[in-house]
């Protein structure tokens, strides 16, 4: 219901908005009214009441929760239950404690802080509180095992287009879980799978974002960036994972009922690693070459320097 109330003020910004108008849009009593108004002033929202004329919302600060992201979702959102916690070990282990408990599809957890965030094969993922999206999606696609590994690549694809909407940084993909922003590491996708030898059960997707950090610590100083640290501004967090949130739905959907292929122009469109030099080291060994794209299933293509043609699945690319 605050989301509601709030969703209605953001909807009638250059105006204002009577009690009695929201209590009648929402069926609720005006003193409910009120105290959802006074419960958001808490929060960080700041809201003119004007004698005779009503509420208006003049400033939201960066307050993530569960309506302010719920108030910008689009109306038939896949995503109906959003979790919050102010503190978690790791988004990740939350969402596959939701998915053993039966979640539904479309459950999202996001935290304000992670004390064990984490990256692909057991590397840490800095996650301080306050400054950056830390989230993880409950997804229940009808994919061949070979396939999920394109939902990373989905992700990617919405997630740079959630950031541009949200905040109008263009930033990169570097194959197949990094985004970039001025060649540092702004933001990680972490895909992991509960799967049975022949289907996929679920498929957890982690997103962490560096927002409105200002200092890294020692280990990452030298690859990690924030959209704060590039521009100086601060950025509303809630609007930014809305917005990715949006985006993935629909890109989601054609992935589903087209294929990976249908959308692989979007991704090439934001990709640096093509047709770059580059280092791909995977667990068994190191190849050097041109990456010349990926295939229609997302697969890196990268040609060595004996004109040898590789089919990467997975690595860590170095540009
Ligand atoms: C990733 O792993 O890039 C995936 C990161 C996924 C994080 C999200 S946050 C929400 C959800 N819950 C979790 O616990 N995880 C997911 P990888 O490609 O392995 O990159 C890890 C490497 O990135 C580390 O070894 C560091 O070098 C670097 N790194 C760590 N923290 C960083 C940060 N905040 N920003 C940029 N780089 C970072």
């Amino acid at each position: 219901m605050k989301g509601k109330v709030l969703q209605l003020l953001r909807d009638h910004r250059d105006d204002f908005l009577s009690g009695e108008r929201i209590s009648e849009e929402l069926s609720c009593s005006r003193t409910m009214v009120w105290k959802y108004i006074d419960s958001l002033r808490k929060e960080g929202y700041e809201i003119l009441a004007v004698s005779n004329k009503g509420y208006q919302l003049k400033g939201e600060s960066d307050v993530v929760s569960v309506h302010a992201i719920e108030s910008r979702l689009i109306r038939d959102s896949m995503f109906q239950h959003i979790n919050y916690e102010e503190s978690a070990v790791s988004t990740q282990i939350s969402a596959h404690k939701l998915d053993a408990e039966g979640a539904l599809a479309g459950t999202v957890v996001v935290a304000n802080e992670q004390t064990g965030g984490r990256g692909r094969l057991g590397r840490s993922w800095y996650s301080p509180p306050d400054t950056g999206i830390w989230m993880s999606m409950i997804l229940r696609p009808e994919v061949e095992l070979r396939e999920a590994p394109q939902i990373t690549l989905v992700t990617a694809i919405a997630v740079v287009r959630g950031i541009e909407k949200a905040t109008d940084i263009e930033v990169d993909i570097k194959w197949p879980n990094d985004l970039l922003l001025c060649g540092k590491k702004i933001a990680g996708i972490l895909t992991e799978m509960q799967a049975d030898p022949d289907r996929v059960n679920s498929v957890i997707v982690g997103i962490g974002i560096n927002v409105n950090q200002t200092s890294f610590p020692e280990d990452v100083k030298g690859v990690a960036t924030s959209l704060s640290a590039m521009t100086g501004k601060i950025y509303h967090r809630a609007a930014i994972i809305a917005e990715i949130l949006n985006e993935f739905q629909w890109l989601y959907d054609t992935y589903l009922t087209k294929g990976f292929s249908f959308l692989k122009p979007l991704w090439e469109a934001r990709a640096v690693t093509i047709g770059k030099k580059i280092i791909a080291r995977t667990p068994k060994e190191s190849i050097e070459g041109i990456a010349e794209g990926i295939d229609e299933e997302g697969v890196l293509l990268l040609r060595d320097n004996n004109n040898k043609l590789h089919r990467i699945y997975s690595a860590d690319i170095d540009l």
